[in-house]
């Protein structure tokens, strides 16, 4: 090492430890630049399967599917793995504490059965307040704090469950999910159900996510968190998504069932992606261009079959069903928000 090179580094690392030193005074900083080129990559036709699932329910339930993954390559060459690439897969962080779970035959029958006192703590800040929170998720989510890994959704794609989560951190905080509407049908965002009703509703049926989630020190999910999408299908056409600035939307196809339209392509459909960004799990991820979040009623998510979230109407009371711009189309996102 030269000494050039060597009074550099040193540099650095005195700024390393001023940074570290400094944390708290994070929110005076501003936010670090998000370099990411937002361009689009384009898939056609179905992902090659790598892995099976990434969960098998160990007991007989009604509504198991197979968590599949698989890689598709984008006409640019990019490699991407279908549905997303996620935490769960790389078996990191802390598996969710169950508020329900049929597979782990963990279903209270309303909120007064319900208990926190088992539920591990994570550590953000040791000096900081104890946060409870409860999470549904339509189909996975994990969920990221100041860039640390809070609760990994230990049901990736159904039964539908429920999650409690506990942490220590101190305001203001960032809370970062990234959310996947799982599916069969990899790199065509099509659903194949249990069972056959018709071939256009039971094989190549555009399924719908959600995320509704209520926190112990009065944080809801609603509009005032921020929502991208970085997977987009199943299209007739890529022309379908319309890019204004760092908003991906599909505004001719329907938003919610049952007016979205489902597509005829099949194994023929477009996908459109976008690069997810570095650092998207930090407090000082700029995320001031990213689109709010949309709120979606009980009846767009339909909630009638999800007891992991009717049970308890009191632990959800005051916060809204979140997701993108399109609770169909859109099936890969990350939703952020920062508490003061
Ligand atoms: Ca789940
Ligand atoms: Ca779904
Ligand atoms: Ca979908």
């Amino acid at each position: 090492m030269n000494l050039k090179r060597l009074l550099v580094n040193s540099a650095l690392l005195i700024f390393g430890v001023m940074g570290s030193q400094y944390s708290s005074a994070a929110k005076d900083l501003p936010l670090d630049p998000d370099n990411t080129v937002y361009k689009r990559m384009v898939t056609q036709g179905p992902a090659t399967r790598i892995i099976e699932t990434l969960y098998k329910c160990p007991v007989t339930v009604r509504n198991h599917r197979l968590s599949a993954v698989g890689k598709i390559t984008a006409t640019d060459g990019t490699v991407i793995t279908m549905p997303a690439e996620t935490a769960l897969q790389k078996g990191l962080g802390p598996s969710s504490a169950n508020l329900y779970s049929e597979c782990a035959q963990i279903t209270p029958k309303n909120a007064s059965e319900v208990s926190t006192g088992d539920v591990p703590l994570v550590v953000v800040d040791p000096d900081g307040e104890i946060i409870t929170g409860y999470i549904v998720a339509d189909n996975y989510y994990e969920m990221w704090v100041n860039g640390k890994l809070v609760s990994v959704d230990n049901t990736p794609y159904t039964p539908f469950n429920s999650a409690i989560v506990k942490f220590k951190v101190k305001r203001p905080y960032t809370m970062a999910f990234l959310l996947v509407d799982w599916d069969e049908q990899l790199g065509l965002g099509m659903e194949q159900f249990p069972v056959p009703v018709t071939e256009k509703t039971s094989q190549w049926y555009p399924g719908d996510g959600g995320l509704i989630a209520k926190f112990s020190d009065g944080t809801v999910t609603d509009s005032s968190w921020k929502a991208q999408t970085f997977y987009i299908a199943p299209l007739n056409d890529p022309s379908e998504v319309v890019e204004k600035g760092n908003v991906h939307d599909t505004p001719q196809k329907g938003r919610v069932h049952p007016f979205a339209k489902k597509p005829d392509c099949k194994d023929q459909c477009f996908a459109v992606h976008y690069p997810i960004p570095e650092k998207w799990q930090t407090k000082r991820f700029n995320d001031l261009s990213w689109p709010r979040a949309w709120e979606y009623t009980d009846e767009d998510i339909g909630v009638n079959n999800l007891p992991a979230y009717t049970r308890y109407p009191e632990l959800f009371s005051g916060a809204r069903w979140i997701w993108t711009q399109n609770l169909v189309f859109d099936n890969v996102v990350i939703a952020r928000k920062t508490v003061r």
